[in-house]
């Protein structure tokens, strides 16, 4: 479908200085070249399609209208930013995106003095740039500031609290909204249909002509009014002007502008970098732009792993079909325990599709809650919902449930609400980076009063810590990997198990090393000591289940009799299980075991993939064995 052509003017963009110097017809013609390295490269590395494609024209505009990076370009999110590191130098490593040792998929201060700000998370542009200005107003210096943030991350919180900082200080600050009316799914809330009104400018124009002709028409006082026209057209501004929200909150509001016309946008760009005060330029972009595919599924090509440009189909990986996702288990495992208990009700932050619940919206539409990139607003919104009998299954990302840290203790756990907290890609993301991971839930949430944390060790105990989840009447939360389950046989009914206890797996005669393992790790641990058995080297292996409460009478038990114990994790080592597991050792006064801690030590992991990163931590069956010997010696 896409014709092979050679590359004409990107092969000359290194950097912004370069586009400055091109007519529209090249920038034109550099936009389409863009786009075609961005499809070939996702198409065989994965990535956030869909929203780069959407910004391409935006990110030369600004580039081209704007001295980067003298002037300050922030980021939002980060995953809309492809072009932008295309032309600020990385266009020779583009291919390497998302890869060990390769770019990052998002703006990364190390990587470039292009990128101002590391990002990931939503609605932190409004903030930084904030701070930005602050900066520069200190320092007594003049470049401008823009910040880019999509019409899904302003839902945030934090997006708000910005906007309502920036207003007021009145400093030179930038907002570009960028609108597709897409979150990763169609978009939700009231400002996205604010935003949306303003985009069908017909309807604003319309009212307004219909309200001065009724003006006019009131006999006496009518022509009096329209005489005070100015001030009519003041008030009416309130209601029905383009923006007038952005106005009230001291903004100066310019759009909508037609997104992916650069002349357009550049010309507007221009008379923007002019203005004084905060401006807020409002651009509608079409998510997915250029690429039919992505154009007629964006959500499907927000995030893609790779896959075939010309059907725009998911490369298979070969071989036999992966078992199913725990993510898909979980979707599933919800809707039967809504059905059988009328209580139970979900909620995701944007994220219906990604955390498998979109399965529960369609079956329950009346008991489901989509709240937008709102983290924090959801867990107290879940509250609330628990406060007045229902259970609520709060599904949010690990890393993203960080954002909502208070609201889990002071809205949830202080008042014994019981919430379930269903926390998907807990461990190592892959692909997506450091900003990603979900490395430190255990730590985060163990310290927490009245919660229960526990941790599947395959897709059905995830059926089963559900159940127990909803069962339990207590804050619980429950996290599970990213990415295929282990491939185990599920059972039709999950059931409850018993709050606190652990398992032993395996246990040869003659164990002298127990391993204690969690999770996505509780596999590994065991394919390292069937290995190790076959050596001759028995060793325990006890599935841990819970991070707390920890099974202290299972794990103290094996540490006084086998004197070595392992822990392993997938979770960051500092306050993590590993550290649970010794401070329940220093507690019950278990002494004289020597233990091991695996997991991830005290810094962020990088952007490999999910296999990378076990083996480079030492968390997969190799590295387990490979402690197991060393240990053994
Ligand atoms: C705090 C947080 N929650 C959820 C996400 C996951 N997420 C990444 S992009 C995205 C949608 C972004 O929508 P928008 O800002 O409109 O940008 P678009 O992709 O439409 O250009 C979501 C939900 C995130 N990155 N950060």
């Amino acid at each position: 479908m896409m014709e092979e052509r050679k590359p004409g003017i990107l092969a000359k963009v290194n950097d912004p200085e370069d586009i400055r110097r091109l007519g529209m017809a090249e920038l034109n013609r550099l936009a389409e070249e863009i786009r075609e390295m961005m499809i070939a490269t996702v198409s065989k590395r994965g990535g956030h399609l869909a929203s780069s494609l959407g910004t391409v024209e935006l990110t030369l505009a600004i580039h081209y209208v704007f001295d980067t990076p003298r002037d300050r370009l922030v980021w939002d999110v980060g995953h809309q930013a492809y072009t932008h590191k295309i032309i600020t130098g990385r266009k020779g490593r583009f291919d390497t995106l998302r890869q060990k040792g390769g770019i990052s998929g998002f703006p990364k201060r190390e990587e470039s003095v292009y990128d101002t700000f590391d990002v990931g998370h939503s609605g932190t542009s409004i903030s930084a740039a904030a701070g930005m200005a602050e900066a520069r107003c200190l320092r007594g210096e003049n470049y401008r500031i823009i910040a880019v943030i999509g019409d899904g991350a302003i839902s945030a919180g934090m997006a708000f609290e910005g906007l309502n900082w920036v207003g007021d200080r009145k400093k030179n600050l930038i907002i570009i909204l960028n609108d597709n009316e897409m979150c990763i799914s169609p978009n939700v809330g009231a400002l996205s249909s604010y935003l949306n009104r303003i985009m069908t400018g017909q309807t604003v124009n319309r009212i307004r002509t219909e309200v001065k002709t009724f003006l006019k028409s009131i006999p006496g006082i009518g022509g009096q009014m329209l005489k005070f026209s100015r001030q009519v057209e003041e008030s009416l501004k309130t209601f029905f002007v383009p923006g007038a929200i952005f106005e009230e909150l001291g903004f100066t509001y310019v759009g909508p502008l037609e997104g992916h016309r650069l002349d357009h946008l550049i010309q507007n760009l221009k008379n923007v970098r002019t203005l004084e005060g905060p401006v807020l330029v409002h651009v509608v972009t079409q998510k997915g732009k250029g690429y039919k595919f992505a154009e007629d599924d964006p959500a499907r090509f927000h995030g893609i792993p790779p896959f075939d440009i010309e059907t725009g189909e998911t490369v298979a990986s070969g071989g036999s079909p992966p078992p199913p996702s725990y993510t898909k288990v979980f979707g599933r495992t919800v809707v039967k325990l809504a059905d059988e208990d009328s209580r139970v009700v979900a909620i995701t932050a944007a994220m219906s599709g990604g955390t498998g619940l979109d399965r529960f919206a369609a079956e329950f539409p009346n008991r489901f809650y989509d709240v937008g990139m709102a983290e924090q607003h959801g867990v107290t919104f879940a509250a609330g919902l628990a406060t007045q009998g229902f259970v609520p299954i709060v599904a949010i990302y690990s890393t993203f449930m960080q954002r909502a840290y208070d609201q889990v203790i002071h809205d949830v756990c202080l008042q014994k609400l019981p919430i379930v907290l269903a926390m998907d890609r807990g461990g190592f993301v892959g692909a997506d980076g450091p900003t990603h991971h979900g490395l430190f839930d255990f730590a985060f949430l163990r310290t927490v009063p009245n919660l229960i944390v526990m941790a599947p060790k395959d897709e059905n105990e995830l059926q089963h810590m559900l159940k127990t989840a909803v069962e339990c009447g207590r804050p619980v939360s429950v996290r599970y990997p990213r990415g295929a389950g282990v491939g185990v046989p599920l059972d039709e009914n999950p059931r409850t198990l018993p709050i606190g206890k652990g398992e032993i797996l395996f246990d040869p005669p003659g164990a002298a090393l127990a391993v204690v393992a969690i999770g996505a790790c509780v596999h590994p641990a065991l394919e390292a000591a069937e290995l190790l058995w076959a050596e001759g080297i028995p060793v325990r292996v006890i599935n841990a289940r819970f991070v707390k409460p920890l099974d202290g009478e299972l794990i103290c038990l094996a540490a006084r009799e086998l004197k070595r114990v392992i822990t392993v994790e997938e979770d960051a080592l500092m306050g993590g299980f590993g550290s649970a597991v010794l401070e329940l050792f220093a507690e019950k006064g278990v002494s004289g075991v020597s233990v091991r801690r695996l997991g991830v030590p005290d810094e962020f992991a990088p952007h490999a993939t999910q296999k990378e990163l076990r083996r480079m931590y030492g968390i997969d069956a190799a590295g387990i064995a490979a402690t197991i010997r060393e240990m053994w010696r």
